[in-house]
Parts: structure tokens; C-alpha cells; sequence
């Protein structure tokens, strides 16, 4: 991977403004969904980590509950301009389910039940920055904000957020997803302001 992180900014410590610039609060949770909401049966589901080489990593529901959860309170900026503070979620981290994976790739690209597709710098992922997450505020993840399980990865506009999420695939060259293939940004940062490519 890269010495120079393109994304090390995150948000600023004390004193620093809580919203990015362009950014409204919200205090409902909007709906983002460009296709119709797949329903994923628990006991089909599964979540896999493919490497350049193949090799795939593979967790069945059970397997993926059996996995220490976190519980992180993070803010969300979705790119159509609202964002939410402190919402709390419980998921596996990406530390954790990449720590068998053996991988020379620098990106990741997020495939979803349902055909979206989102991709980010490996690193990213990783370092306590993004999570396999399965609860919202207390609650099973609901279908419409990708439950069972989707990619929460707050720290990127959350169109990288790939709702139910079911699998990463490693690669060693990047490849936009779904939205970056419509003109979205590559990388996203919600504090640099990058929604279109070239921002
Ligand atoms: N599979 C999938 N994931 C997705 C999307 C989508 O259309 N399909 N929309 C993205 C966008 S643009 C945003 S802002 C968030 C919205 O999540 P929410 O509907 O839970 O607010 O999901 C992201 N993840
Ligand atoms: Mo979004």
C-alpha cells in the first residue's frame, strides 16, 4: 500500500466545525436506494473477501454473528448534502474479518445483493475505519437502509456505504463502482468536497 494516504483528514478535533462543508443536519434517516430493496434470506446470506489471487473468504450468517461486533458512534454525510451525528451501529470490523486474508491488493471494490457496486482504497477499510454492520440504533438493520448487513464506512460520503453488502473483492488495480462510473468521485471525502470526479 501507499506511504501517503490520500484520505488521512477525517474530522476535525476540538474546536473544528462538526458538519463538512456543503453539508445540512438532518435528524431523520433518508433513503438512498438506486434500485429496489433485495430481500436476502438469513439462511442463503453470506459475505465473502475475494483476493487478486481468488482466494475467497467466506461467512455465513452464523459465522458472521459468531465474530466479536463493535459498536461505533460515528457521523454520516451522503453527498445529496444532509448529514446525521452520532448514530450508533453494532458490525464486525473489516480488522477483523481481513486478518487470515493474505493480499498484495491496494483496492477494494464492495459488491451488493442486488448488483451495486462501490469501490475504495483497501486501506480504508481498514485501521478501525469501516465495518460489516448488522444493527442501527439499537435495531436489526432495516431491509430498506440495507439490512441484513451492509458496509458502514463513515469517514467517505456514504454512497461507499454499499447496502447489503455481500462481498470485497481485492483488487491491485482500482475500478469505479457504481456511482463513480456515473461521474461520482473516486475517493469521496466529505471534507475535501469530493462529489464529482474532478472536485
Ligand atoms: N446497495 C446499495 N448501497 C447503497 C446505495 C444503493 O443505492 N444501493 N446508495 C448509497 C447512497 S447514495 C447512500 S447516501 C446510502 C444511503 O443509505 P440509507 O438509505 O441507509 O440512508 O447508501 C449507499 N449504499
Ligand atoms: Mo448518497
Amino acid at each position: 500500500m501507499g506511504i501517503v494516504s490520500p484520505g488521512f483528514q477525517g474530522r476535525p478535533r476540538s474546536g473544528g466545525p462538526a458538519l463538512p462543508p456543503g453539508q445540512y443536519l438532518t435528524e431523520d434517516f433518508p433513503v438512498l436506494s438506486a434500485g429496489p430493496t433485495p430481500r436476502v434470506p438469513l439462511d442463503s446470506w453470506a459475505f465473502a473477501i475475494t483476493t487478486e489471487s481468488g482466494e475467497e473468504h467466506r461467512w455465513s450468517w452464523a459465522e458472521l454473528m459468531a465474530l466479536p461486533s463493535e459498536t461505533p458512534t460515528v457521523d454520516i454525510h451522503c453527498v445529496t448534502r444532509w448529514s446525521k451525528l452520532n448514530t450508533t451501529w453494532q458490525g464486525v470490523s473489516l480488522d477483523t474479518l481481513m486478518a487470515d486474508v493474505e493480499t498484495a491488493a491496494d483496492y477494494a471494490l464492495a459488491h451488493s445483493y442486488g448488483g451495486y457496486t462501490t469501490n475504495l482504497p483497501l486501506e480504508d477499510l481498514l485501521d478501525g475505519r469501516a465495518w460489516v454492520a448488522y444493527r442501527f440504533d439499537g435495531e436489526d438493520l432495516a431491509p430498506e437502509h440495507g439490512g441484513p448487513a451492509r458496509l458502514l464506512v463513515p469517514h467517505l460520503y456514504f454512497w461507499k456505504s454499499a447496502k447489503w453488502v455481500r462481498g470485497i473483492e481485492l483488487k491491485l488495480m482500482d475500478e469505479p463502482g457504481f456511482w463513480e462510473t456515473a461521474g461520482y468521485h473516486d475517493y469521496g471525502d466529505p471534507w475535501r468536497e469530493q462529489r464529482y470526479q474532478g472536485d
